[in-house]
């Protein structure tokens, strides 16, 4: 990966790929991790319960040691940092499941709501995303405008100019800045689609007023 290249597009698009971010060993850990926590807590059967934002659990970092060194040491932190050409300032690792049968899922937001305009976020899949499994969409350039501070912009779809669905393999990561749009549809397939996210603000953004929270 040429970081140096990324940044560029990071910049201009407020969102990158980066394929074989994690290699099989991590991959397997980070998987045996991820469903070691979900287990514990009995998560799964708390997302069938749950009314809204099924599937999405946050903090893994507050309650779990090793998600907390992952975000504030590991690779993703690296990477963010040069991304963002700054040191951060961790928010939260969190795990992001689409579930088959499920009717909604995430609508368009950006992730600086509640937060400092500064930051991004680093996404792992752990399954393939494609686009009947709920993959993430992003709205290239959309870092660049200002929109309303809500979860569920309207006016957003897969024909809006700039969008485009991140497919990913498992091991695969996308970044997006905290002020790009972006949003998943359901999983209409039997097929799991998990991610795992590293959330991080700028460190040089502390002072700055958190966007409202809607
Ligand atoms: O994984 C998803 O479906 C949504 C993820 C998301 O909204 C985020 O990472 O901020």
């Amino acid at each position: 990966m040429d970081l140096n290249e990324l940044r560029e597009d990071y910049s201009r698009d407020g969102c990158v790929v980066i394929p074989n971010f994690l290699d099989r060993a991590e991959l397997a850990e980070l998987d045996a991790r991820t469903e070691a926590y979900l287990a514990r807590g009995n998560h799964r059967e708390k997302f069938a319960k749950a009314k809204a934002f099924q599937g999405t659990l946050k903090n893994l970092n507050v309650h779990d040691e090793w998600f907390d060194q992952l975000l504030r040491e590991g690779r993703p932190a690296q990477v963010v940092s040069h991304l963002l050409d700054d040191e951060l300032h961790p928010a939260t690792a969190a795990f992001f499941d689409r579930i088959p049968g499920e009717e909604t899922a995430i609508a368009p937001h950006f992730d600086a709501l509640g937060h400092r305009r500064n930051g991004a976020t680093l996404w792992i899949a752990l399954d393939d995303t494609r686009k009947d499994n709920g993959c993430l969409y992003y709205v290239k350039g959309s870092h660049k405008q200002k929109y309303e501070s809500k979860v569920g912009l309207s006016g957003f779809n897969e024909f809006t100019e700039g969008a485009f669905a991140v497919e990913l393999n498992p091991g695969d990561a996308a970044v997006h800045s905290a002020l790009t749009i972006h949003w998943s549809f359901p999983n209409q397939t039997q097929r799991s689609r998990r991610g795992v996210s590293f959330f991080y603000s700028a460190a040089s953004s502390k002072g700055e007023k958190s966007v409202k929270k809607p």
